[in-house]
């Protein structure tokens, strides 16, 4: 007869009797078998990874969630702080920790932050620079225009004197004495505020030259062209023209007139001068 001792065995101290992924626990007389953490119990009796990072589960919604064997990890999504369990905001526009120009403002958005160029700025938010002030050409209202008004199709508009007797801007001067001589060449003319002058122009002075404005010319502009711009010789034949002299009241537009093209002149600081009719020199 032998002598049995009702002692219990430890099933779990022997290797694998659960399988892997699992808890062991003995029992009185047995033991069972429970899936360790992070694992489920699959189809097949066996523990199985459980996948953390379906969505809705686990990791905030602004969270990078990544499934690992018997675990998982959450990281916060860029512009998000926290443990990735929850992550909340990050104020980049109140922690200065943004690109905004100093001209911008910045406005915090979840997960961003965005930049708006200050009123009286433009740009992307990032650069931004002042707006330019919109340089209006002369009208006739502003050059207080005593002449006929015309307007032409580009949008320009000039004050025609009804006697060339007036000039100035807005026809509003008498005329001064003329302190040039005949000029025979296609280039400058340079004539005080308040001079007109009577002028020769030889023929084919369309060819070349500088010409900036319309209607008023600025001195350095060849007075030649300016006449064939201003419609006064169209053929560029030459001529006697009569040309006055004037101030600055610019910014003059380029524009192309009977085949010749004139520039802008947005400054200027010498005199300018506009071409009379030559119709208006016999006298
Ligand atoms: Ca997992
Ligand atoms: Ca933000």
């Amino acid at each position: 007869m032998g002598h049995f001792s009702h002692v219990d065995v430890n099933e779990c101290e022997e290797s694998e009797v659960c399988g892997p992924n699992s808890v062991c626990t003995n029992t009185v007389g047995s033991y069972e078998c429970a899936c360790a953490e992070g694992y489920t119990m699959g189809d097949d009796g066996q523990c199985v990874d459980v996948d953390e990072c379906l969505p809705g589960t686990n990791c905030d919604v602004n969270a990078q969630c990544t499934n690992t064997e018997g675990s998982f990890e959450c990281a916060c999504a860029e512009g998000y702080e926290g443990d990735g369990l929850e992550c909340t905001d990050i104020d980049e526009c109140s922690n200065d920790d943004h690109d905004c120009h100093s001209d911008a403002v910045c406005i915090n958005t979840a997960g961003s932050f965005e930049c708006a160029c200050s009123e009286g700025f433009e740009g992307d938010g990032r650069t931004c620079t002042a707006v330019a002030e919109e340089e209006e050409l002369p009208t006739c209202e502003s050059r207080s225009c005593k002449g006929d008004c015309l307007n032409y199709t580009d949008g320009g508009q000039v004050c025609r004197c009804r006697s060339w007797k007036k000039y100035g801007n807005g026809c509003d001067v008498l005329k001064q004495t003329c302190s040039t001589n005949w000029k025979r060449s296609c280039g400058k003319l340079q004539l005080d505020d308040g001079v007109i002058c009577k002028f020769w122009c030889p023929p084919g002075c369309n060819e070349a030259g500088k010409l900036f404005g319309n209607d008023t010319y600025t001195a350095n502009s060849h007075v030649c062209r300016a006449v064939i711009h201003a419609g006064l010789d169209e053929n560029a034949e030459g001529g006697f023209f009569l040309a006055v002299g004037l101030t600055y009241d610019g910014p003059y537009e380029g524009v192309t007139r009977f085949g010749l093209t004139s520039r802008n002149k947005n400054r200027y600081t010498g005199g300018t001068f506009r071409i009379v009719g030559d119709e208006d020199i016999i006298e």
